[in-house]
């Protein structure tokens, strides 16, 4: 076990509804989820925000937006939402950055 449990998550010492996997990604269900899909689309790196990527991660950061594409596409789903959540104030709770892939209801704009 580490420090971060999207890292664990993404090492398999925690169990959870993994969708996809692959060398640079995992997807997972969202264990409180805000809608009727609520997937994680997380790199396997750990970085712990988007705001803390590099330039070396450009290529990962593309990886993850295809990936989520792909899952979305695998599932059924046409229409949904991709969101991050950079910082406390913009509601992350989790120091690993992810996607949040969210579907299945109407998505209001702006989100609150
Ligand atoms: P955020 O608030 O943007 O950092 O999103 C973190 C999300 O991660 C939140 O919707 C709940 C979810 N989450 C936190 N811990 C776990 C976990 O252990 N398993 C799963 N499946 N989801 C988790």
């Amino acid at each position: 076990m580490s420090a971060c449990i999207f890292c664990d998550i993404s090492e398999g010492a925690v169990q959870t509804q993994m969708v996809y996997e692959d060398d640079r990604a995992v997807v997972f269900k969202d264990r409180n989820p805000a809608a009727p899909t609520h997937l994680l689309v997380v790199p396997r790196k750990h970085i712990p925000r988007v705001a803390e990527s590099v330039e070396d991660d450009a290529g990962l950061l593309g990886h993850l937006q295809l990936v989520a594409g792909a899952v979305a596409k695998r599932e059924g789903i046409k229409d949904f939402r991709l969101v991050t959540n950079n910082g406390r104030g913009a509601g992350q709770s989790v120091d690993h950055l992810h996607y949040h892939l969210l579907a299945g209801r109407r998505m209001n704009w702006p989100p609150g």
